[in-house]
């Protein structure tokens, strides 16, 4: 066996660790390492969650009444804007992979660090400097245009701090194609000897399919919004009709990102839950190929729909066909993905822990968000839910109950090896159960509202929708508790929990095989990979799982063994 770890015990010795390897601020603000950066993200990731989720609290409370209950229709627009904004490109399209991803690539391909490490950390300063400008122009005046900035209205009537949002967008964009170039150099060049591409984690190549579209789409959106901000600012007729230019042209430019931005949020999810489906049902994925493949299938497909956001902007019929049978055929790579996640757990012998809880989640409430999704693909039935909750509650099934459920699991799944401390168990696995109530009962009351008729966006609402609406409020207050229960634990573990071994779920792949937390440069020596993927032994004698609330049994699994053959 190749890889250099610790002994069982040895974390009890002070060991000098990522997280100890530096105390002074310097050390984190010009750190190049990339663990220490996933922690800078998910700090300022976490704080833009929790600017978004006031905003959708506002939101939520102000719909309880038909009539609105405490904010000026100005105000109540200017607050769904910043929830929009706010959530998806300063929380959802950074969160697993800045996180996630950036802390676990390297150590899981036996790398040192990034390709480019310096890049990586300019990328967190970019995103930085795009966030604070955007929350800050949202906050001193606010934008009224709603996540999509469409034209003409952002281009030439609102008026709102439109330019200054855009601009920050427009920033955080380059943070988000560094941090796509640098996994693509990274996990073509820097896998470790003997880890060919066909043993690679799940997980990579999620990540690696992600990068794909970030790298390809991103632009393209980057340019469609510097485009707005030039017709706003200097009157060049690009969307604006009045000057010769075209506004459906706009929301071609603007989904050929914004539905391929989609799967840059599921697909790093996707991802994290392979691996805890796999951990947690102690078994090789059934179909590693299938599941790997449908990564970068769903990478080329998503750049072939964006026209199912466009059935009623007046663009022809045919068009329309082609891409709703589109929208049909890029379902199909999801479905093989939930269909071999299923088949792995057939069989397995399932360890129901709190990651796996939010896995098991992830999949029941995407399976919902991805067939309503195809009601709307549906060209017919899509005339009459456009515009409507309907669409609200799919995309929430997907991003909150998809996205976040695999966010929050694989934060569950990876917290020890990234602080070395285990968090309570039978806390996350109630906030788990609580996230998933308040979830659906939030959501759910909006495909309703949504068949019958409820607009979005709308401030005002007819009263029949009001026992809807509250309903839906309360699941949101519910849904909150459930966030802000791991936000204590996760705080409280930093210093209470109980120390995690190298390995405490015994889980396979390489991250597991280093301490935790994990020295600077991940390993002592380059591993050298002599093992095929998820090698879990057959029976349960080789595989005992330990006592997560026994501390020495924690300690002791996992010591860095190399899989058994
Ligand atoms: C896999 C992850 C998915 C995510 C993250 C996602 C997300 C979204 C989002 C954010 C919107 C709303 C856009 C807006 O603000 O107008 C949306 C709308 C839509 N989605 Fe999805 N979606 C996903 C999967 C699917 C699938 C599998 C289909 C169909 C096969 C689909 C079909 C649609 C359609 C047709 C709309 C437009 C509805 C309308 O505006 O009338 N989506 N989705
Ligand atoms: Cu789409």
């Amino acid at each position: 066996m190749s890889v250099q770890t610790a002994t069982p015990g040895a974390t009890e010795q002070p060991r000098t660790h990522y997280l100890n390897a530096g105390h002074t601020i310097a050390s984190w603000l010009l750190t190049t390492d990339h663990k220490r950066i996933a922690i800078l993200y998910m700090i300022s990731i976490t704080i833009a969650f929790f600017i978004g989720g006031a905003a959708a609290a506002m939101i939520r409370i102000e719909l309880t009444s038909p009539t609105g209950v405490m904010l000026e229709h100005e105000t109540y627009n200017k607050m769904f804007s910043m929830h929009g904004i706010v959530m998806i490109f300063l929380f959802l399209i950074p969160s697993i992979p800045a996180v996630l991803g950036n802390f676990l690539i390297p150590m899981m391909i036996g790398a040192k660090d990034l390709a480019f490490p310096r890049l990586n950390l300019l990328s967190w300063y970019l995103y930085m400097a795009g966030s604070i400008l955007a929350v800050v122009a949202m906050i001193t005046g606010g934008v009224d245009t709603g996540w999509t900035f469409y034209v003409p209205y952002s281009s030439v009537y609102a008026n709102s701090n439109v330019v200054l949002v855009i601009c920050g967008a427009f920033i955080v964009g380059f943070s988000s194609i560094a941090t796509g170039i640098n996994f693509i150099a990274t996990i073509h060049k820097m896998r470790a000897p003997g880890l060919t591409w066909f043993r690679l984690p799940l997980f990579v190549w999620a990540h690696y399919a992600t990068s794909i579209i970030i790298v390809l789409g991103t632009p393209v959106v980057a340019i469609t919004l510097a485009l707005v901000a030039v017709e706003r600012l200097f009157h060049i007729g690009v969307f604006d009709p009045a000057q010769g230019g075209d506004p459906v042209l706009f929301q071609h430019l603007f989904w050929f990102y914004s539905h391929p931005a989609v799967y840059i949020m599921i697909l790093p999810s996707m991802g994290v839950v392979s691996e805890m489906i796999t951990c947690f049902s102690r078994r090789k994925p059934f179909g590693y190929n299938f599941i790997a493949f449908s990564s970068l299938a769903i990478a080329v497909f998503g750049f072939l729909v964006w026209g199912h956001h466009m059935f009623v902007s007046g663009q022809s019929v045919y068009l329309g066909i082609v891409f709703s049978v589109l929208s049909f055929v890029v379902a199909v790579p999801s479905a093989v993905k939930t269909f071999n996640w299923t088949a792995t757990m057939y069989k397995g012998r399932i360890w129901f822990t709190a990651p796996m809880l939010y896995a098991l989640g992830f999949i029941g409430l995407f399976t919902i968000g991805g067939l309503t999704g195809l009601f709307l693909a549906a060209m017919a039935t899509d005339v009459h839910l456009h515009d409507t909750y309907f669409v609200i509650a799919h995309f929430h099934y997907i991003m909150v109950g998809g996205a976040i459920m695999g966010y929050m699991g694989g934060l569950h799944f990876w917290w020890p090896k990234m602080t070395g401390r285990m968090y309570p168990e039978s806390w996350a696995k109630l906030a788990a159960g609580i996230t998933f109530l308040g979830y659906n009962l939030t959501f759910f009351p909006q495909f309703i509202m949504g068949l019958q008729g409820m607009t979005r966006r709308y401030h005002y609402y007819p009263e029949e929708f009001q026992a809807l609406n509250v309903l839906s409020s309360a699941g949101a207050s519910i849904l909150a508790v459930g966030y802000i229960i791991p936000l204590a634990y996760f705080l409280w573990s930093l210093w209470y929990g109980k120390k995690a071994g190298p390995n405490p779920w015994r889980a396979a792949g390489l991250e597991w095989m280093t301490d935790s937390p994990p020295i600077t440069y991940n390993f002592e020596k380059t591993p050298i990979v002599t093992w095929e993927a998820y090698e879990y032994p057959e029976n349960e004698e080789d595989d005992p799982l330990p006592d997560l609330d026994d501390e020495d049994q924690l300690l002791a699994v996992g010591s860095g063994e190399a899989p058994k053959r």
